[in-house]
């Protein structure tokens, strides 16, 4: 199988995590942003929105959209679990991960599209004010994590899901490439980060 990506690309990074928990090997093709070759027509035709990552199927089927393609990868190899072994643990994992990506990979991306590295690009009109927000919206949700984390050891519980990978995706990048690391008088939120990123798979 193949997996469109673009290195530093923080949603192709999830499912590399993924699949390097599932010991899934996934053959990469390096889509250029930089060159905008996701938004060729080609491409267009398997990613209809323009996105990465993709899915490759062996028989050309394509799939788009990280969790998508997280939940074909837990079908095919559904060991170790990562999305949840009963009715509400499912559900919960499921719960935990949307509030991360509406709530802090949304307002990460407002930052990032208005700052300076996404400026310099030319390719959007910039607006300040809404860095502004966001960049506060992400600082109030780092804080939120933090008081979670005081009594959850995982991002859904107490044992490592998909969840935590979708969150550790959206903190790396965010403090990597849009200036918004976490403080670090979150101890909690510090602590959760420490053991997650010590995984092996985390190196991706
Ligand atoms: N919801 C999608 C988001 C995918 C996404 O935004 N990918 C970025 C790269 S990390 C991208 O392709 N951006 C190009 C664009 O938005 O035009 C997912 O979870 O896969």
């Amino acid at each position: 199988m193949k997996l469109y990506d673009f290195s530093g690309a923080p949603n192709p990074r999830r499912v590399k995590i993924f699949a390097h928990e599932k010991e899934i090997d996934l053959e990469l093709v390096n889509c250029d942003m930089l060159k905008r070759e996701h938004k060729t027509p080609e491409f267009l035709k398997k990613s209809p929105s323009g996105k990465i990552p993709v899915l490759e199927l062996e028989d050309g089927r394509c799939i788009s959209e990280s969790i998508a393609i997280c939940r074909y990868l837990e079908s095919i190899v559904p060991e170790p679990n990562l999305f949840g072994e009963d009715s509400f643990e499912i559900s919960y994992i499921e719960s935990r991960n949307r509030h991360i990506e509406l709530e802090l990979w949304t307002q990460i991306g407002i930052s990032w599209v208005n700052g300076p590295i996404v400026g310099s690009m030319g390719l959007f009109e910039q607006i300040p004010d809404a860095k502004k927000a966001s960049d506060s919206n992400v600082s109030a949700y780092y804080k939120r994590l933090d008081r979670e984390f005081s009594s959850s050891e995982y991002v859904a519980g107490s044992r490592y899901t998909v969840a935590d990978i979708t969150l550790l995706s959206a903190i790396d990048f965010a403090s990597s490439m849009v200036d918004l690391k976490p403080s670090e008088s979150l101890k909690n939120l510090n602590r959760w980060h420490e053991q997650i990123n010590s995984r092996p798979s985390s190196k991706l």
